[in-house]
Order: structure tokens, then sequence, then C-alpha cells
């Protein structure tokens, strides 16, 4: 780059170190006078130019923001039973996320739902010989029931539910959290089929101490070793009692597929992914709160109290996650399109709010100074994801970002930037933001 005092691209800049980049952009990070959200002159010239076009709302790019234009593109890497499209963060265990615009179907398929492996999937899935046990201090009678049992005992349901991995978004955290970077494809809202799982602890029945219930899944430790467990989580009672929470043996009207828990899985919508339990084998009601595998420490838990960032807590201090937070995803379009002068581009995508709805979604296309609201339909059914749509029109040519903001019910909105630093990374639910061109 020729640009001013930059020697070195913008784009391997922040791909290499985004804190160095940022502040050659926008002023030191250590001097809150030269950052009040403009961008230096040096810093304009040298975004249009590694953009490669102008940036007509410039005035309105908040300090601190890598351009979206930045974010990395996908790997080509196939999984079985998935599209190419995937982005694979771990293979050992085995995690892949999904790009934004493959996540454009109100009801995620099989093919393009993220996966999200803690250990070896069990190398038998036959739901042929399939047991699930009930048991633990606070059931009257354990019990074991075969998949036949269940379909033949209880009625079925059939739900759309949010699967969205606790630490969806860690890849932002400044200072790095640890575990697998996902961006901002650890989410789908796949259709599941199967009883509930309160119609089957009335059966066994429940006793007055219950609270919390803890699956075991018969996949495997890393390590190999049989007897260690890989995860063991679960809900408090009242979460575990609720219509929607099944143990499914169906996903969009076929048997599981097997990265994703055949025969027989736990499904918590709207809770961190951890909680709907894969490969289901054992549910045990408990009288106090489940310290299974992952439940305990800092597994899928924050400061119960904000904390400076890096800074260390007790385990004494975290909470565990419960409904996880409202957050939307521009689906419709894929980052950096290319679109003619004059045409109206069609913005559309999802958002979803945990255990609540959403109440509105918002557009702006000038780095958040005006927002507009776009049209969002009813949820399929409570702890489905709903859809977004607008069409929108930009004034002139040039370099835009399209950024979405959602609202639930209770009035809590996305933050535009990473929200609450925590040791282990969970819940960003900053806004999500994609770059377009317009020539
Ligand atoms: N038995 C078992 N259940 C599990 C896991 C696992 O590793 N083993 N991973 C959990 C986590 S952390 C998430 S986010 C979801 C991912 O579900 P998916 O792979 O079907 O997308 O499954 C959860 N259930
Ligand atoms: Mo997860």
């Amino acid at each position: 780059m020729t640009h001013g005092r930059f020697e070195r691209g913008l784009f391997e800049l922040y791909a290499e170190d985004p804190i160095a980049a940022d502040e050659k952009t926008w002023g030191r990070r250590s001097d809150p006078q030269t950052r009040r959200g403009f961008l230096r002159s040096a810093g304009l010239s040298a975004l249009g130019a590694a953009i490669g076009m102008s940036i007509p709302f410039s005035k309105g790019m908040p300090a601190g923001l890598i351009p979206a234009a930045f974010a990395a593109t996908t790997q080509p890497f196939q999984i079985p039973g998935k599209e190419s499209g995937l982005v694979v963060l771990n293979d050992r265990p085995l995690s892949a996320e999904t790009p934004p615009h493959l996540l454009n179907d109100l009801v995620t398929p099989a093919s393009r739902l993220f996966v999200r492996n803690n250990g070896i999937p069990p190398l038998t899935t036959s739901a042929d010989n399939w047991k699930l046990e009930i048991g633990g201090e606070s059931v009257q009678n354990a019990r074991s029931f075969t998949i036949t049992d269940l379909k033949r005992e209880f009625p079925t349901y059939t739900y759309q539910l949010q699967l969205e991995c606790g630490g969806n978004g860690r890849a932002e955290f400044r200072p790095r959290a640890p575990g697998n970077q996902w961006t901002t494809g650890a989410i789908g809202c796949p259709e599941w089929t199967g009883v509930r799982l309160r119609d089957v602890l009335e059966a066994v029945g429940l006793r007055e101490d219950a609270v919390y219930i803890g699956y075991t899944g018969a996949d495997l430790h890393p390590s190999g070793q049989p007897e260690k467990v890989v995860i063991s989580r679960g809900v408090p009672i009242a979460k575990a009692l609720e219509d929607e929470t099944l143990i499914a043996f169906a996903m969009n009207g076929e048997a599981i597929p097997d990265l994703h828990g055949a025969p027989l899985r736990l499904v918590c919508g709207g809770w961190p992914g951890s909680a709907s339990g894969k490969w289901l084998g054992r549910i045990d009601v408990r009288n106090r709160v489940h310290d299974g595998v992952k439940m305990t420490g800092k597994a899928y838990r924050v400061p119960c109290n904000p904390v400076t960032p890096g800074q260390n807590v007790a385990d004494e201090d975290m909470c565990i996650i419960e409904s996880m937070p409202v957050k939307s995803l521009i689906t419709s379009t894929p980052s950096g399109t290319v679109h003619p002068r004059n045409t109206v581009v069609s913005i559309g995508g999802f958002a979803w709010a945990g255990d609540d709805s959403v109440a509105s979604v918002d557009l702006s296309i000038d780095f958040g100074q005006t927002w507009t609201r776009s049209k969002l339909s009813p949820p399929a059914n409570r702890l489905a994801w709903q859809r977004f749509e607008r069409s929108v029109r930009f004034p002139r040519p040039g370099y835009y970002e399209v950024w979405a903001r959602a609202t639930d019910e209770r009035g809590r909105m996305q933050p535009m930037l990473v929200p609450g630093w925590n040791p282990k990374g969970y819940l960003n639910n900053a806004c999500h933001r994609i770059a377009l061109r317009v020539v």
C-alpha cells in the first residue's frame, strides 16, 4: 500500500493483527481523544483504497469496527452429508459452521446445520436396540425405554427449534477466548419430531425435590477412554417440563443424521446448544443442580457480574447460561456482493431471542446513523427463529455495510459492539454486518 503512512495492506494487517490495523485506521486505542468515531483522513484513504471505492457514509463509521469487507472467506472442505461451503473449525473433534448465506432456508436442512462435537460419535447409532434410561435420585420409578416404547406410549410432537452454540461469535472477543473460533454460523433452526420430555418424566414420576435434569450421551471421550464422559449437561426442571422440550427421533421429517445425535437426542430450544444432548442414552433427574462434565467450573458459564476484559474470574463467580440473548443474521445476501446503481436489494434473514420472541428487526445502511424497520414474520411456534425482510435502496455508488439489529419482546436490543467479555467467549450477540458494493 502506497498511501500515507501505510506501508502494508490493510487486508494483510487486519488478518494478522486487527488491533494494530484498527489503530492505524482510527487512531490509538489508548488515546480516547483521537477516537471520537471518525476515520483519520489517512485511514479513510487507506480503507477506500483497500476496498477499491469510496465510502458514502464514512462520516458515520464508528471507531473500533473492522470493516465487514475484511471478513474471512470460506474454505473448501467436504464433510459427509454437508455442503462444501461449511467451514471446518476443528476436525478432532469435528466442529464446522455455516456461512450466513447458506442459512437462508426457513427450516435449516441437515446439509447446512453446523456441527459441534466434543468427542467421537458412537460407532453404532441403530435405532433398533437403542435404550434410553431414566433414573437419578429424584425419580420415582427408574425405567428404560426403547424408541418403539417412546413412540407407542407417548404422543408425538413436531416443533421448529433453534439450536445455537453458546460460543457462537466467540472469534470476535479480545482478548481472544479459547475454544472453537465460531464467527456467526453456529446456529440453525431445523424441525424436530419426538416425544415431550415432560410426558416421559410424568410417566416415571418426579419426586418433590427434583430440581434439574442431566443427560448422558453415547459418544466417546477424545482420549478414547471408555469410562470418561464427554459432556453431561442439563436444564432446570421448569425448562425440562416445557411443551417444546423434546426427546427427538427425527429432524426435518427424517431419522436424525449421525452427526446430529442419531437415533435420539434431547432438544432444549433457545438455550445453549450444549443443553441439547446428542446420542441420548440416559437422563437423570437430580435433586441438585446437575454436576456432570461441562456443567461445572467455567464451562457454559459467564461471570455473574460484568468483568474487565482479560480478567481472571473465580469459578464460584461464574453463572450457568440459560436462555440465549436476542440476535439476528442477514442470510439473503452474502457479504461482498456487487449491485448496479438504482437497483433495490432485498435484504432478509432471521432473528431469534432464546426463550422469548423477537419484537422487531431494524436495518441500517449508514453505519447505524439511521434505521428502518423490516417486515418481521411470527415464529412457526415458540422457540423458532423469525424471518425478516426489507427492500433497500442505496443512494449512490460506493461501499456500504448493511447492519441488522433485533429487539426482543422485553425491549432488549442487540449491541453494536461485542458485549460483555467473558473468559470462555460465550453470548456474543453483536449486530451482524455485511459489506455490499454499488457500482
Ligand atoms: N452427546 C453430546 N451431545 C452434545 C454435544 C456433544 O459433543 N456430545 N455437543 C453439544 C454442543 S456444545 C452443541 S452446540 C450441540 C451441537 O449440535 P449439532 O452438532 O447437532 O449442531 O450439541 C450438544 N450436544
Ligand atoms: Mo456448543
